[in-house]
């Protein structure tokens, strides 16, 4: 190993790691990032020097790069991620668990060194603002200089977190090495109780960029259960009302299923005078303010989203966002060096894919991959709330949970109070997206969208929200929404994007306790009356159903989600297994007065 500067911290504790992990992984060199400028532009001469970036044509898209994955490494891989607590149990069934001095000793084996001929940067960030006393600092340790780069995108990286964390041992110590990048040599390892993150084989993502999905979601909310607060993979809006009046929403649907999309929206012609503004599009810390109200952070400093389906029609602020400044991951490349992807516009002639070839129009084959990415820091959002750097947070109004389901869950459904909210969060269903590896469209239960990201058992989970719940003075209203339901036809019965407007106009509203609804078994929904249809794209029918609750349809899902709950074992609160028993039945109970019409009206 060639001689390494001396470390920029006279914290002992912090360099003492560096060096053991340095020792074992064996890198050439050992770099320590500060996340000034003229760091910015060294690495990324590297990058390009190294064919890790290419830079996109500087007239049409300034200071934005490209790369492209490695084939095999182009989603998160939830089948290779462990929470290795002390015991089985607290890791939970749906949590991949191995003891973890066992787990340790199998990645020493491959981390040793896996960085030989590489260089080791070392990457402090905080998860959070600097100012706030509940950000978090982290150290990631990689091989890759594309992940260097991400990171300073996507959180607050370099000098201001050595000095947040000042002499103190409390930092996520995250190894992370893309070694051969072979996915049967691939782990993302958790280690709560030591505050470790180990991570091998992979350079994408979720996977790679451990302050993002490891440390403020698994790691964070195996720390929130503890202390008393909730880690979430949500989107942070701020609406304002043509009165003036601010609300904030927070949403928690599953990855590539429309949380980007929701915080960006843009308010059809028939809503002039709302504004929506973006606060977060993928994690949020939610606390219990000394008014008993929920708050909401979003602890990133960027956006990491998904390029294909974004267009001009779909999130024009997207659009505007990724204009300069950007780094772009495995979507098609025009002939004049700039991106192009599904959804965006009118197809070109020719690109080149995502995977170097040349790609003519007409193929079959997608020129993006379907989960390619952008990143680009929060200022890049020209409707950026200027709350997101406020420490103390924003306070709720309402929480939204929402898969893709092309049947059963209506459009919107509110829940009749926060445990029957719980209930409806816990068992919602969606169905599979290209973000994980493995088959696409397939249903499963997403408890909180947080399913891949609970750093701890379920049943515990849900007993925390329920307590935070309790805790609470004014805990924000629960609601289900669903823009995936689909027709006979197979089609979106639901316009979405922009029209979904229309949704959280009717929430706000229900939350000031105006908006009129309608009680079914399973929850409130709006009629079409109640709400605002002006310019509404699509038929009176087709609202119709996406609106509706079928009492068939719901005794089949309550059959699923109690054999889900059932799953999840003994752990589920009383409160939850209560819940789902007097929805079934309810149910139960119309069915049959359904059946019967002579004992009286179902309706
Ligand atoms: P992650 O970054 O993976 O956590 O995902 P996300 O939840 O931020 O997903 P995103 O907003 O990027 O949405 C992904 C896909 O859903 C894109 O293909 C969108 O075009 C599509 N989508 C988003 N909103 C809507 C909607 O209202 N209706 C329909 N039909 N599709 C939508
Ligand atoms: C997701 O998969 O939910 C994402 C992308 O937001 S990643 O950061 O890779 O997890
Ligand atoms: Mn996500």
């Amino acid at each position: 190993m060639t001689a390494t500067a001396a470390p920029p911290t006279t914290n002992r504790g912090l360099a003492a790691w560096v060096d053991e992990m340095a020792r074992m992984c064996k890198p050439d060199r050992v770099y320590w990032c500060d996340g000034s400028e003229d760091e910015r532009q060294r690495l990324l001469k590297e990058a390009i020097d190294s064919g890790v970036l290419t830079p996109l044509n500087d007239e049409k898209r300034p200071r934005s790069f490209y790369s492209r994955s490695n084939p095999n490494d182009v989603a998160r891989t939830e089948e290779l991620t462990f929470v290795c607590t002390p015991t089985k149990e607290e890791a939970g069934p749906t949590n991949n668990w191995m003891e973890p001095s066992q787990m340790y000793a199998k990645l020493r084996g491959m981390f040793d060194g896996a960085m030989k001929g590489r260089t080791m940067y070392v990457v402090p960030y905080i998860m959070g603002v600097p100012e706030s006393p509940f950000a978090k600092v982290g150290i990631e340790l990689t091989d890759s200089v594309y992940v260097a780069l991400n990171i300073r995108i996507m959180a607050r990286m370099g000098q201001v977190a050595l000095d947040k964390l000042g002499s103190s041992d409390d930092f996520n110590r995250g190894l992370h090495s893309v070694a051969d990048c072979d996915p049967s040599r691939r782990y993302i390892v958790h280690f709560p109780q030591d505050n470790v993150i180990w991570s091998i084989g992979s350079g994408y993502g979720g996977n790679a960029l451990l302050n993002k999905k490891c440390l403020a979601l698994r790691m964070a909310s195996y720390l929130a259960r503890h202390e008393g607060w909730l880690a979430e993979h949500m989107l942070l809006l701020e609406a304002t009302s043509p009165q003036g009046e601010v609300r904030y929403i927070a949403a928690g649907f599953p990855s590539a299923c429309g949380k980007t999309n929701l915080a960006m929206l843009t308010p059809p012609p028939a809503f002039k005078g709302w504004k929506i503004r973006t606060l977060g599009d993928d994690i949020v810390w939610l606390r219990i303010g000394e008014d008993g109200r929920l708050y909401a952070v979003n602890p990133e400093a960027g956006f990491f989203g998904v390029a294909p389906g974004t267009s001009e029609a779909t999130n024009a602020t997207a659009m505007r966002m990724l204009e300069h400044d950007a780094i772009f991951t495995n979507v098609a490349l025009t002939p004049d060096m700039d991106v192009w992807w599904e959804g965006m516009n009118g197809t070109p002639e020719r690109l080149t894919d995502w995977r170097g070839r040349d790609w003519r129009r007409g193929s079959h084959e997608p020129a993006a991959h379907p989960n390619s990415r952008f990143t680009v820091p929060l200022e890049n959002n020209p409707m950026l709330s200027p709350a997101v750097n406020d420490p103390k947070g924003v306070p709720i109004s309402a929480l939204l949970f929402g898969g893709r389901r092309s049947t059963t869950v209506p459009l919107v459904l509110e829940s009749f109070n926060w445990t029957h909210g719980v209930y409806l969060a816990g068992t919602m269903g969606s169905e599979t997206t290209a973000a994980k590896t493995g088959t696409v469209g397939v249903l499963r239960r997403d408890p909180m969208a947080n399913i891949p990201f609970v750093g701890y058992d379920m049943g515990t989970y849900f007993q925390h929200w329920l307590e935070m719940g309790a805790r609470m003075t004014r805990p924000p209203g629960i609601f289900l929404v669903n823009w995936f339901r689909k027709g006979a036809d197979g089609k979106f019965l639901w316009p979405g994007y922009g029209e979904n407007m229309r949704v959280i106009e009717w929430i706000l509203e229900r939350c000031d306790g105006k908006a009129a609804a309608k009680q079914t078994p399973v929850g409130w929904t709006p009629r079409s009356a109640d709400l605002e249809l002006r310019e509404l794209p699509g038929t009176e029918a087709a609202l119709k159903a996406a609106l509706r609750v079928d009492v068939d349809e719901w005794r089949e899902e309550l059959g699923q989600q109690g054999r889900w709950l059932e799953h999840l074992g003994k752990t589920v609160p009383r409160a939850l297994t209560l819940q789902h028993d007097l929805l079934l039945e309810t149910l139960g109970f119309i069915a049959e007065r359904t059946q019967h019409p002579e004992r009286g009206p179902a309706d």
